[in-house]
């Protein structure tokens, strides 16, 4: 990394594209004398942005990174205390011999809560990674800032393509000019509603009963005043429990809450005309919040919602004490159908789940569950004018990930005999337990093996989940073999089957700098409505004060585009 001469370069690029004077000429800094690179960069140069240095070409070929800096949030499951250092042993082994020289990966693995903080605060502190993973919504907020490396040639070109089965979700993310800045390997899934089953159970109600938002609010209601954890004491649970009633800086926003949005949708969209609006303001918002008031004040509602990051309201969802947990949960389909049922065997709670089809008000608004805007692997741009390092990160970070083979399986099983192996083996989850089983695995045959760091829970996935790829693995790669557990399965199959794409979300300057301002304020009326009685009109028209200006501002550049 050139990490003096990157910091320079992208606080003036920061500063120029904050200050909206694209097309307009960058100084870019001296050259380094990286001992890793045999690139001409020694003299001090003044180029522009979109120029080439001549010796570019000839750089490339004998380009060698060091080292090779990558930011991720909880997305990769194999963390610290779950075999990371085997991951990442493994994976420098495998791509230091598809690149011919050796790279020293080095990962630093952010909280996931304060993941969208984190990156902000990395992007100005100087020190910059070669690779982050993006939100849909950070990668549109800094897809336009110059932070980004265009890899658009890169991707075409990738021998990824002669395995790609989904194109459409990396090329839908390319500009109207064909470039792109950020690589999605998997589509990016949606949540469904849980229920707890022995809590419908002990209120007397049948999940395919509910069909409508009443006998939704019913379920949640008897989950409510009734005593469906058996303590003998009514009333001293919930309906539900999210993190946060909507989350305003994540799109699709609206999915841990599904219900009481049905087809509101606090952000800015295209109608059917393909006219920008802002569908916080729309009447549709109004009622969503109304929703969420009454089933607030009437103690559907966890009140915990307000606060809860992911982790509190899985936690309390799954709790070893059910007094205070809540009978719906909504959130990830697919793999998190088996971790939540896993988290409820591990805590000895009654562990069957349902999934619930989408109620009828969301059927006939969206259409069903939404799939939001996949996340995203950016490289960062050092801005010296030569491609010559981006196009080695990408070849060694992006085209491998995808690669059918080792490092492919790596991304998506983790480390060989560490979180899966082909060699025989036997072992038991849950001894001793009503829990208990047993597992048995011929040699050669590819499993899954325990949790490093939870002898009764099976690994499931590393970084991607194989049923949501955009490239399948080759045949004669051990994981090919694999098969998702049951509920992984049945729960990529029952989304699949009940979800629509999400809306496609806004991007241009003005949202770009005002993102933090705009979620405040949403996030203010949600609270002021739904958790303090607010009047909604009031509250809107606070929002309006507020931020109309710069809303107003965003709609103006996006529907002139
Ligand atoms: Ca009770
Ligand atoms: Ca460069």
């Amino acid at each position: 990394m050139k990490k003096k001469v990157i910091s320079v370069v992208l606080a003036s690029a920061m500063a120029l594209s904050l200050a909206a004077c694209s097309g307009t000429t960058t100084e870019t800094g001296t050259g380094t004398g990286d001992t890793n690179t045999t690139t001409t960069d020694t003299t001090t140069t003044t180029t522009t942005t979109d120029s080439t240095d001549t010796t570019a070409a000839a750089a490339e070929e004998e380009y060698q990174l060091s080292t090779l800096k990558f930011v991720c949030d909880g997305t990769l499951t194999a963390t610290a205390d779950n075999g990371q250092d085997a991951f990442e042993a493994q994976w420098e082994a495998a791509v230091s011999e598809k690149m011919g020289y050796n790279v020293d990966l080095v990962i630093d693995q952010q909280d996931h809560s304060g993941y969208k903080d984190a990156v902000g605060r990395i992007l100005l502190g100087g020190d910059l990674p070669d690779v982050m993973i993006m939100s849909a919504d950070m990668y549109k907020q800094y897809q336009t800032t110059g932070l980004l490396w265009n890899m658009a040639d890169a991707y075409n070109n990738a021998e990824f393509q002669s395995r790609m089965d989904m194109p459409l979700i990396n090329q839908n993310m390319m500009t109207a000019d064909g470039a792109l800045y950020g690589f999605a390997p998997y589509y990016g899934n949606g949540c469904v509603t849980y229920v707890k089953q022995a809590w419908l159970d002990a209120v007397g109600i049948s999940a395919d009963s509910i069909k409508t938002y009443d006998d939704y609010i019913n379920m949640l209601t008897a989950f409510a005043t009734q005593d469906p954890d058996g303590n003998g004491v009514d009333g001293d649970t919930y309906g539900v429990i999210a993190a946060g009633f909507g989350k305003m800086d994540e799109a699709p926003y609206i999915n841990y809450m599904s219900e009481f949005y049905q087809g509101a949708y606090p952000a800015i969209l295209q109608d059917a005309n393909g006219v920008w609006y802002d569908g916080f303001q729309a009447q549709e918002m109004k009622d969503a919040l109304l929703r969420m008031q009454d089933a607030y004040n009437s103690g559907l509602i966890d009140p915990e919602t307000l606060t809860a990051t992911t982790k509190i309201a899985r936690e309390k969802f799954f709790s070893n004490d059910q007094t205070g947990s809540s009978g719906a949960f909504t959130y990830w389909a697919g793999t998190w159908y088996q971790t939540l049922t896993d988290n409820l065997i591990k805590n000895e709670v009654d562990s069957e789940l349902v999934e619930l089809a989408p109620i009828k008000e969301i059927k006939d608004t969206w259409g069903g569950y939404l799939n939001r805007e996949a996340p995203v692997f950016v490289i960062l741009d050092d801005g010296d004018g030569n491609d010559a390092r981006e196009k080695a990160i990408f070849k060694a970070f992006i085209e491998t990930m995808l690669d059918g083979g080792t490092v492919q399986t790596l991304w998506t099983y983790g480390a060989e005999d560490v979180h899966w192996s082909t060699k025989a083996e036997e072992f038991v989850t849950n001894a001793g337990t009503d829990k208990e089983k047993s597992y048995s695995y011929e040699e050669g045959e590819f499993h899954l093996k325990q949790s490093p760091n939870d002898e009764n829970t099976v690994w499931k996935k590393n970084l991607i989940d194989s049923a949501l790829v955009i490239a399948h693995l080759n045949d004669d790669t051990p994981a090919a073999a694999a098969k998702g557990t049951d509920l992984a399965t049945i729960g990529n199959q029952f989304f699949t089957a009940n979800c629509v794409d999400a809306p496609t979300g806004a991007s241009c300057q003005t949202l770009t700098d005002y993102a933090a301002d705009i979620a405040d304020a949403k996030n203010e009326v949600i609270a002021n409505v739904v958790t303090k009685n607010g009047d909604v009109d009031a509250a809107i028209d606070g929002y309006v004060a507020k931020v109309g200006a710069i809303i107003d501002q965003a709609l103006a550049e996006l529907n002139a585009q």
